[in-house]
């Protein structure tokens, strides 16, 4: 690699046209070959501080998405605050569209490309175990439906990239007959130019759901275990063997790794708190405090644990076994449900559901599904009930306290389930109830509400660090709501500064939230970045209601990449709304306590 492909490269660079610049999921060709990193599998822990990865830094220096990842990241590595900076229009575009889309900020998604390094959230303790160096063999089944091209491709390289090939039989990417057009040829092509042949992709002719795309994936599987995995996620290090040691030891055990948090505004990978799988009467899953009696007393949280039940996307099972046990439920559709179907038939026909600390996987989680079914079917009812009508027995009517409009609905024909689980002689619900989620309550006089978990920040109300005005530079006006600051929805504009009107007060905290009199949050909309910011309910989830205090005096938004400004040259109404970043004084904002 010499000089003269560097001239080449920077040949290239300046000569690409404005628009072939803004990274439109290309990989440019013959810039990226694949190559797994060159790392050696310890399962002990290193802790080093998340940082750019040589990949991402060359990924600016080769200007793939017009922008050096350096310059946004402005040093603040840990944080990356400004990766999702718009430009221009073609930016914002992505931004937008991108969140139309998938609801979540795909411009960050590709300027981060197909590799980085993810922070490792195991604990201390992982550190400590070693794994049997034979170990069954993964095959991982990948179904997707209109995903973001480089958030698949992260799954993947993730994928390559921190499992030892020996462990990695194949990878199955199951396409369930995504509309998006760059994934059918440039896809096929990306696979077969950067891939190892272990990555294989099957496309489903029409679209069937990810229940009975898991099903197909599974019946092309060759390896000793399944592992499925939805299609935006990062695995992180040592990820695998804590998920089959458990496997080897009895194949009767079904494994789920700790799910990481990637979030859908600023793509920051962060460490879950450890809990377990519950749901409700209304069948919907829930994450419940792990009871101090399952935690083993000499590991605390690095040995797996028992749960009731699994988020449903993440999990490893032995092969034969997933068949044995029947697969999943094929008169399931879409999406829903079959997370708790499976999690009861494993508990009730003999088998048992762990989650495995020591194993971390990252997974985006979204405030929306992007999609709907093609009917416009309700399949988590659909699916919901077929579950209630096979393994609930006489405790579906809780279900229908909560839903009693199912109660006559249609939910197709059942008896091959009911014949499956008879041939599998389970147990009943009430021995599920009582032996595995005694915790869970009847409806009733004494029912206590259960602590939800999980949250986004609990009762911890974040510290505040700064209280005053928001002063505009440029204006010399402040920053109030245009309307009465406790009212939903509304808008904010600039007014002349009063120092008593309490309705300019403006607290910023450690989350980055900015609060309207101890009121309502900042907001910004999340599909559309042209919306003006507005006052909401506070929700804790940062993205949408962070803002950062920047050079220039700017006030950055972290989901929309743009800076607040004020819109009216004339200043008659004080609109405000966001714009691209540029340092005009139009755009500055002061503090003043
Ligand atoms: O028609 C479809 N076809 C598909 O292939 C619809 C979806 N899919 C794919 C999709 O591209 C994705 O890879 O299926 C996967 C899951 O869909 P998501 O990501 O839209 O679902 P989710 O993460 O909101 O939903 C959770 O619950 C689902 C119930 O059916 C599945 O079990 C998901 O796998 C599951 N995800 C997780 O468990 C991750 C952690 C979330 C939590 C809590
Ligand atoms: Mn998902």
């Amino acid at each position: 690699f010499t000089s003269v492909t560097w001239t080449l490269l920077l040949f290239i660079y300046f000569n690409v046209s404005e628009e072939s610049r803004t990274f439109k999921h290309v990989p440019i060709k013959g810039l990226e070959p694949y190559k797994p990193f060159p790392k050696k599998f310890n399962p002990r822990v290193t802790r080093t501080p998340f940082k750019l990865s040589d990949r991402q830094k060359n990924n600016g220096v080769r200007n793939q998405f017009g922008n050096r990842i350096e310059d946004l990241a402005e040093g603040n590595s840990e944080l990356l605050p400004e990766m999702g900076m718009i430009f221009n229009e073609q930016d914002q575009e992505v931004r937008d569209l991108g969140y139309q889309k998938h609801s979540f900020n795909v411009l960050i998604s590709n300027r981060l490309g197909y590799h980085r390094d993810v922070p490792d959230t195991r604990d201390p303790k992982c550190g400590d175990k070693f794994y049997p160096s034979e170990l069954p063999s993964a095959s991982v089944v990948v179904c997707f439906y209109n995903e973001a091209f480089s958030a698949l491709l992260r799954t993947v390289h993730s994928i390559l990239d921190r499992t030892p090939a020996n462990l990695l039989h194949e990878i199955i990417l199951v396409d369930d007959s995504s509309e998006l057009a760059d994934l059918k040829n440039e896809l096929d092509e990306y696979i077969r130019t950067n891939l190892p042949t272990k990555v294989k992709m099957i496309r489903n002719e029409k679209r069937e759901g990810l229940i009975r795309g898991r099903m197909i994936g599974a019946s092309h599987a060759t390896g000793k275990v399944l592992v499925f995995l939805d299609s935006h996620c990062e695995v992180n290090e040592v990820w695998l063997q804590p998920l089959l040691t458990p496997i080897k030891e009895d194949h009767k055990t079904v494994v789920c790794p700790v799910i990481d948090i990637i979030s859908a505004d600023t793509l920051i990978y962060s460490s879950s708190p450890i809990v377990r799988g519950g749901f409700n009467w209304g069948l919907h899953f829930k994450w419940d405090p792990v009871p101090f009696s399952e935690l083993e007393k000499s590991e605390g949280v690095s040995a797996p644990f028992k749960s009731p039940t699994m988020a449903g996307g993440l999990f490893a099972m032995d092969r034969e076994y997933f068949n044995e046990l029947g697969q999943y439920d094929s008169g399931m559709d879409i999406w829903g449900g079959e997370n708790l179907e499976i999690s009861f038939r494993i508990w009730m026909c003999g088998g048992k559901l762990l989650i495995v600390p020591c194993s971390r996987v990252g997974h985006i989680f979204r405030k929306r599904r992007p999609y709907g079914s093609p009917g416009g079917q309700d399949t988590m009812a659909h699916n919901s009930l077929r579950l209630a009508h096979v393994w609930m027995d006489e405790y579906m009517e809780q279900y229908f306290a909560v839903r009693p409009e199912l109660r006559t609905k249609n939910y197709g024909n059942i008896s091959e389930r009911l014949s499956l689980r008879n041939k599998l002689n389970c147990k009943s619900f009430k021995w599920y109830l009582d032996n595995v989620y005694p915790e869970m309550q009847l409806p009733g006089p004494n029912a206590k509400a259960q602590q939800p978990v999980f949250n986004n920040r609990g009762h911890k109300r974040p510290k505040i660090q700064q209280r005053g005005r928001l002063f505009n530079l440029q204006t010399k006006k402040c920053l109030s709501a245009q309307g009465h600051p406790s009212q939903k929805g509304g808008l904010v504009v600039v007014k002349d500064c009063d120092l008593n009107d309490p309705d300019q007060i403006w607290s910023y905290n450690e989350e980055h939230e900015l609060i309207l009199s101890n009121l309502l949050c900042l907001d910004m909309s999340e599909t559309r970045s042209t919306d003006p910011p507005r006052l909401m309910k506070c929700h804790g989830s940062g993205g949408s209601q962070q803002w950062l205090f920047g050079k220039n005096n700017r006030l950055y938004q972290v989901s929309v990449g743009q800076c607040m400004e004020v819109t009216d040259p004339l200043n008659l109404k004080g609109y405000v709304a966001m714009a691209i970043c540029d340092g005009s004084p139009l755009q500055q904002w002061r503090f003043e306590s």
